[in-house]
C-alpha cells in the first residue's frame, strides 16, 4: 500500500482539485454507510472531509429515516449539523458515542495522526475519547509511512495563551525542530481557537520519536492543553483514492 502511494505522492502538484474532492467525498460515503447505525450517538469531526460526511447522514436521516444524535468537536461542525437538520447533541446529554468519524492531516503506518492543521484538536480529542469507534476519513495525500513524511506544517499544540512563551522555550530546548506560534493569515495577531487558547505548530521535528511518549512529555508541561498527536487512538482510515476506489487502514 505504502510504495504505491509514494508514486501519487510525488505527483502531488499535479493532482487536480476536484479529484482530491472526490476523493474526500468517496472515503466519507463509505465509512459513513459502514459504521453509521440508527440508534447512534455520532461524533461529527471538523475540517473539509468531514462536510461529506455530514452531507451522507443528512441522506440517510432522509432516506433510511436513521435516527441518529450527533455530537460536534467544533463550530463549524455544530453548524454543519443544524445546516442539515440533524439531531444535535453534546457530551453533557450524550456522554458515550458509538461512533467518531473524523478528518486528520497525516495517518502513519500504525494509523498514528497528527491532527488540528484546522486548530479544533482539544474537542476532537476530547469527543474522541469518549466514543467506541475512530474511524477516520481522509484523500489519498494523507496516507504515510511516517509522521512527517507528508504533512509539513507540523504538530499542533494547544496552549493556554499566557503561557505559550514558556511553553515555546520548553519545547526548542528539549527537542529539535522548530516551534512557531500559529498566526492569523493576515498576520494581524494569533489563531485564537474554539476554546479561546494559541496553537504552537512544532514543525521539521525528528520522525523517529516515539510518538505516546512525546505525547505525554508534551501534556505535562502546564499551558498545553492537547496536542494533534492522536496515537492509538484511531480504529481505521478510509481514503478516497485517485482512481475512484477506497481504501481502508486498519
Ligand atoms: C480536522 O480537520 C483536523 O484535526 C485536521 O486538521 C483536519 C483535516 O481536514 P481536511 O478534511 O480538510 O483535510 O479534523
Amino acid at each position: 500500500l505504502v510504495s504505491s502511494f509514494s508514486r501519487i505522492f510525488s505527483t502531488h502538484s499535479k493532482i487536480e482539485m476536484s479529484n482530491l474532492e472526490e476523493a474526500k467525498k468517496l472515503a466519507a460515503y463509505a465509512a459513513i454507510d459502514n459504521h453509521v447505525q440508527s440508534g447512534n450517538v455520532v461524533g461529527i469531526g471538523s475540517g473539509s472531509t468531514v462536510v461529506y460526511a455530514v452531507e451522507r447522514l443528512a441522506q440517510r436521516v432522509q432516506t433510511e429515516k436513521l435516527k441518529i444524535s450527533c455530537v460536534p468537536t467544533s463550530f463549524q461542525a455544530r453548524q454543519l449539523i443544524i445546516k442539515h437538520n440533524l439531531k444535535l447533541s453534546d457530551l453533557d446529554i450524550t456522554p458515550s458515542l458509538n461512533v467518531c468519524i473524523d478528518g486528520a492531516d497525516e495517518v502513519d503506518s500504525n494509523l498514528n495522526l497528527i491532527k488540528g492543521g484546522g486548530g479544533c484538536l482539544l474537542q476532537e480529542k476530547i469527543v474522541a475519547s469518549c466514543a467506541k469507534q475512530l474511524i477516520i476519513i481522509a484523500d489519498f495525500t494523507k496516507n504515510s509511512c511516517k509522521l512527517g513524511d507528508q504533512y509539513k506544517k507540523g504538530i499542533p499544540i494547544e496552549v493556554v495563551p499566557t503561557a505559550y512563551v514558556p511553553i515555546k522555550r520548553k519545547l526548542e530546548s528539549r527537542f529539535t525542530g522548530e516551534i512557531d506560534l500559529r498566526m492569523a493569515i493576515n498576520k494581524a495577531g494569533p489563531v485564537v481557537t474554539d476554546n479561546g487558547n494559541f496553537i504552537l505548530d512544532w514543525k521539521n521535528f525528528d520522525q523517529t520519536l516515539n510518538w505516546e511518549n512525546v505525547n505525554q512529555q508534551l501534556i505535562s508541561i502546564p499551558g498545553v492543553l492537547c496536542t494533534g498527536l492522536f496515537v492509538n487512538m484511531a480504529k481505521k482510515a478510509y481514503y478516497g483514492m485517485a482512481d475512484g476506489l477506497v481504501k481502508v487502514q486498519e
